[in-house]
C-alpha cells in the first residue's frame, strides 16, 4: 500500500527501520531476558534525531507532528516493544510541557529532551487510579513559593531512569480531579524518591517504576498551567498520544507477521513449505488485512491530528484500540503459524505475543477506549 508519505516521512521512515534492524533486533532478545534499559539505543536514536521529531523548531526540534512520530515508533516496535514503549513514553512525558507549558518551561525542558540528553516520563497512575484516573490521591500543597508533594505513583514507564517528570497532583483535594494540577519534577529533588521497578511480563526491556514523593518540595514555577487544570492535562496528553499506542500495535503486529511469513516458507510439512497450505494462507491473509486497515486508520487519525483538529479523543481512542486488538490477535496468531517454534524463544514471536498485550492495557485500557468513543458519539448524537 502506498500512504503517499512525503519525502521526509520516508527519511524518518527508512531512518528508524535501518536503526530498528541494525541496532534493535540483535539485543532484543538479551535486553528482554536481562530486563536492561535500552540507554545506548537510545543514544543512537538521539545521535540520529529522532527525540527531535515531535519538538518544535524553535525549541531546538524538528517541528515535526504525529504522523512523523508514529512511523518512528512503528518501525522500533516491529523490532522490540520494550525499546519503542522507552522511546514513546518520553513523547507521552513531553506532551504536558509541549501543550500547556509556560514560554520559560518550554524554553527550559524542550531543548533537552529534543537532543535526547534528559528522557521523560508521565506520572499519572497511582496504586488506587489507574483507569479512573480522577481517584487519585498525590497532594501538592502550596507552602509560601514552593509545592510540597506527598503521594504515590505507580507503575511509571521511564520510572527512575528518566530525569523529568510530569506529575498529575491534587491541589485542591475537596475538588476531586477538578482539584488536580500538573507539575514538573526533576530527579534528584529532595523527597522524589524511586521505589519497586517492576518484573513484568513483557516490554522487559522497558522500566517500570514506582515514584514515592515524600514531602517533596518543587519551586512553584514548576505547574503546568493552572491550578485544577491537571486532570485536562492529563486527558489532552492521552489524547494525543494515543494514536501512538495504535503505531505500536501496527509495528509489532507487523514484525510477527514478517516473521510467519518466513517461516511458513521455509517449514516443510507433509512434503510442502506449509505457505502451500491453504488453512495457512488464511491466517496470514486475514493478518495482511488486519494489519493494514489498522495501519490506514492510524496514519489517517494521526494526519487529522496533524491538520490542526481541536478535539482528537475520539479518533486516537478508535486508532488505539482498533490497531491494539488487532495487535494482540495478529501476534497471537503469528505463534499459531509457527506451532512449537513460534512457542520457543529462539524465534521472537513468543517475545511480541508477551510484548503486545500490554498494549490493551496501558494509556488505558481497551475497554476505558470503549468508553471514551462511546461518550463521545453520546455528545455528537446531543448536537445533531
Ligand atoms: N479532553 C478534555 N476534557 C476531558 C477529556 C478529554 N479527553 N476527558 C474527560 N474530560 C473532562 C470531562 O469533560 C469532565 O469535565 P467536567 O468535570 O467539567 O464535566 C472531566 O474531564 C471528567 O471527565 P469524565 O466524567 O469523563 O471522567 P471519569 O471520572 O468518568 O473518568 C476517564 C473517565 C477519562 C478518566 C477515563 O475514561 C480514562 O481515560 N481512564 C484511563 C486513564 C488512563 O489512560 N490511564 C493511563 C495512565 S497513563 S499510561
Amino acid at each position: 500500500m502506498d500512504y503517499f508519505l512525503n519525502d521526509d516521512q520516508i527519511m524518518i521512515r527508512d531512518l528508524a527501520r535501518q536503526i530498528a534492524d541494525e541496532k534493535v533486533v540483535p539485543v532484543r532478545a538479551e535486553l528482554d531476558e536481562k530486563e536492561e534499559f535500552p540507554w545506548e539505543i537510545m543514544k543512537v536514536l538521539a545521535q540520529a534525531d529522532l527525540f527531535a521529531l515531535f519538538i518544535p523548531e524553535e525549541y531546538g526540534g524538528l517541528g515535526k507532528g504525529a504522523l512523523e512520530l508514529c512511523l518512528a515508533v512503528e518501525e522500533l516496535s516491529r523490532a522490540c516493544l520494550g525499546v519503542a514503549t522507552t522511546y514513546a513514553a518520553n513523547a507521552l512525558g513531553t506532551y504536558p510541557i509541549l501543550l500547556f507549558g509556560s514560554e520559560e518551561q518550554k524554553k527550559k525542558y524542550l531543548p533537552d529532551i529534543a537532543v535526547g540528553r534528559r528522557l521523560v516520563a508521565f506520572g499519572l497512575t497511582e496504586p488506587n487510579a489507574g483507569s479512573d484516573a480522577g481517584g487519585i490521591q498525590t497532594t501538592a500543597r502550596l507552602d509560601n513559593d514552593e509545592y510540597v508533594l506527598n503521594g504515590t505513583k505507580q507503575w511509571i514507564t521511564n520510572g527512575g531512569e528518566a530525569d523529568i517528570y510530569t506529575i498529575i497532583a491534587l491541589t485542591d483535594k475537596a475538588k476531586g480531579a477538578r482539584g488536580a494540577s500538573a507539575f514538573i519534577v526533576e530527579k534528584g529533588t529532595p523527597g522524589f524518591l524511586f521505589g519497586k521497578k517492576e518484573k513484568k511480563m513483557g516490554i522487559r526491556a522497558s522500566s517500570t517504576r514506582e515514584l514515592i514523593f515524600d514531602n517533596c518540595r518543587i519551586p512553584r514555577e514548576n505547574i503546568i498551567g493552572k491550578e485544577g487544570s491537571g486532570f485536562i492535562v492529563a486527558m489532552k496528553t492521552l489524547d494525543n498520544a494515543r494514536v501512538g499506542v495504535g503505531a505500536q500495535g501496527v509495528g509489532i503486529a507487523q514484525g510477527a507477521f514478517d516473521e510467519a511469513v518466513r517461516f511458513a516458507r521455509k517449514r516443510v510439512q507433509f512434503g510442502h513449505p506449509i505457505i502451500s497450505f491453504q488453512a495457512v494462507q488464511h491466517m496470514l491473509a486475514d493478518m495482511a488485512t488486519e494489519i493494514e486497515a489498522a495501519r490506514a486508520l492510524v496514519y489517517a487519525v494521526a494526519r487529522y491530528m496533524d491538520s490542526g483538529a481541536k478535539d482528537v479523543s475520539k479518533a486516537s481512542a478508535m486508532a488505539k484500540v482498533f490497531a491494539t486488538d488487532m495487535a494482540m490477535k495478529v501476534t497471537t496468531n503469528a505463534v499459531q503459524v509457527m506451532g512449537g517454534s513460534g512457542y520457543m524463544k529462539e524465534y521472537p514471536v513468543e517475545k511480541m505475543m508477551r510484548d503486545a498485550k500490554i498494549l490493551q492495557i496501558y494509556e488505558g485500557t481497551n475497554q476505558i477506549q470503549r468508553n471514551v468513543i462511546g461518550q463521545a458519539l453520546i455528545k455528537e448524537a446531543a448536537r445533531k
